[in-house]
């Protein structure tokens, strides 16, 4: 029985299978997967469905695609109520056209579109796989129930599986954050050097370990720090799968915590 965590999957839907199979994942194991299962891959629609009918094994945490997902969702859903357009939740044309109108508002109110569905997801959902409104309302309020961060004690440690960041205080952090939330959606660098927990283990995703001049550089492999002030172990376990088209360092990551072993696909 082990706890694994698989971060920043991003679409990448036939690796993430793939390291289910590498772990020999069972009932027995959790997993909890630490956000960013959407956006900039090919396969949303495969990750939103999967998670859905997903093991009371698997926890997932939102990441910030998640929280921007549900941000779009709620804008559709307020446009269609403050314009009584009555859209039928079971039509895909219907839904369609309900897309549009918010770009269309965005444009009239001078708002740039491009802070729409930034990442194309919402409409290739809508075009290519004829998603309905009635279904993207249940995968926010699927992604709504998911916390922003999990605690667990693995050996002698409090480990927290967050999206980017940790922080017990927000006085820590006030000076570039406005709330813990952001921290733990959007910390880069921050995450060593502001957050942690004494004692503690910090596995986290967010920054992609490919990206040179990143705090987190590794050349694709997982990145781990150690905070002596705080005895805080704190772990970049991003290797940026979905960026491999153009990266051959890329790959996804997955560790165990107990013994802190990773796998890679
Ligand atoms: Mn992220």
């Amino acid at each position: 029985m082990a706890v694994y965590v698989i971060s920043d999957i991003h679409g990448c839907y036939e690796e993430f299978l793939r390291m289910l199979e590498e772990i020999n994942f069972s009932y027995e194991d959790s997993l909890i997967l630490a956000g960013d299962f959407i956006d900039r891959g090919k396969h949303s629609l495969e990750m939103l469905e999967w998670l859905e009918g997903c093991p009371v094994n698997v926890q997932p945490i939102r990441g910030n695609h998640e929280e921007e997902f549900l941000a779009y969702v709620d804008v559709m859903l307020q446009l269609d109520q403050k314009e009584e357009l009555a859209t039928d939740r079971n039509s895909n044309s219907e839904t369609a056209a309900l897309y549009s109108s918010v770009q269309y508002f965005m444009k009239q109110s001078g708002i740039a579109v491009s802070y729409f569905d930034v990442y194309g997801t919402v409409r290739n959902l809508i075009d290519h796989s004829g998603v309905t409104l009635g279904q993207l309302c249940r995968w926010s309020e699927m992604i709504r129930q998911m916390p922003y961060y999990r605690e667990l004690t693995v050996g002698d440690r409090a480990c927290i599986v967050v999206h980017a960041g940790y922080t017990e205080s927000l006085k820590d952090i006030s000076a570039l954050y406005s709330s813990r939330k952001d921290f733990f959606l959007y910390a880069r660098e921050e995450s060593c050097q502001m957050g942690g927990k004494p004692h503690g283990m910090i596995i986290a995703g967010h920054t992609p370990t490919v990206i040179k001049g990143e705090f987190s550089y590794h050349h694709g492999k997982v990145f781990r720090y150690y905070n002596q002030e705080k005895d805080c172990i704190f772990y970049d376990i991003d290797c940026g799968c979905v960026l491999r088209d153009r990266n051959p360092q890329a790959s996804l990551a997955c560790i165990r915590l107990e013994d802190e072993k990773v796998f890679y696909v």
